[in-house]
């Protein structure tokens, strides 16, 4: 059984952080671990305003001791990490455990949160964490902040930004699904340090969209524990996410996930 891990929140309402992730590698066959850094909730009485409750140092290293010296893993990714000690344990754990496959997601915010989360702390996952990704999968904000470009509307701007990305020391930009400017379809771009690969599907009519991001990192994290190489890694969880999209759903007025599962159990009771 290959062994893959998630370092992330828990989103109470399921459909992203390392929900999100642990379905995504059950659905590629994979046995998934988790170090739960914080809880996320959302109050159905404020608009589904969010609500963040940190775990301790304690708690995080224990999980970690348990992941990585206790059972040992082919590929990790990170999401919301909340703190700056989840930033440097993670960034101790992936070095002296030398992950290869490490997929950063840097959740620098959340859908529905409103503001990006502390600044500060996006310069620490910046500094500590890009060195060590296989994989950075930013969206535009998360480029724009990694990058220091503003306002990127451009594909001529997503290259610079993915390069300046790649210079901070990650091995492969994933830029996550810009809206830009008369697209027709759903583009993704992928920078390796020399090609500059633009991935494309479908563009889909949903707003169905929550825990997108967190899925498609960990069906990139997913692949590679799989062997597959980053490109063929990313262009399968570009499938599986679009997949997932293609069968999303309201939890409620607020918000809905895709669906994972949707391809297998269509196939169960059909
Ligand atoms: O989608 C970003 C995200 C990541 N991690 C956790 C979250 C969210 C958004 O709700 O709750 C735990």
């Amino acid at each position: 059984m290959i062994k893959i891990a998630t370092i992330a929140g828990s989103d109470a309402s399921g459909g992203a952080g390392l929900e999100a992730d642990l379905k995504t590698f059950e659905e590629y066959g994979l046995y998934g671990m988790t170090a739960v850094t914080l809880i996320a909730t959302m109050d159905p009485d404020n608009g589904w305003a969010h609500k963040v409750f940190p775990l301790s140092e304690d708690a995080v290293r224990s999980q970690m001791e348990t992941i990585f010296k206790g059972v040992g893993v082919s590929a990790a990714k990170s999401g919301m990490l909340g703190s700056f000690f989840a930033v440097d344990i993670t960034r101790e754990y992936i070095s002296s455990y030398k992950i290869k496959n490490f997929v950063l997601d840097p959740v620098m915010v959340c859908k529905g949160a409103g503001e990006p989360l502390n600044p500060e702390l996006n310069n620490a996952i910046a500094e500590k964490l890009l060195p060590l990704a296989e994989v950075v999968t930013p969206n535009v904000f998360e480029a724009e902040q990694l990058s220091g470009i503003k306002n990127i509307g451009n594909t001529k701007e997503i290259e610079e930004a993915a390069h300046i990305i790649y210079k901070k020391g990650a091995r492969h930009v994933f830029i996550k699904g810009p809206r830009l400017l008369g697209a027709v379809k759903a583009q993704d771009f992928f920078y390796d340090g020399n090609d500059f690969e633009i991935i494309e599907s479908e563009l889909l009519n949903t707003k169905w969209t929550h825990g997108a991001g967190c899925t498609v990192s960990a069906a990139i994290c997913a692949g590679l524990a799989r062997s597959l190489p980053p490109l063929e890694a990313v262009r399968l969880a570009k499938k599986f996410i679009t997949n997932s999209l293609n069968s999303g759903f309201a939890l409620n007025q607020w918000v809905g996930p895709g669906n994972p599962s949707a391809w297998r159990s269509s196939k169960l009771f059909s």
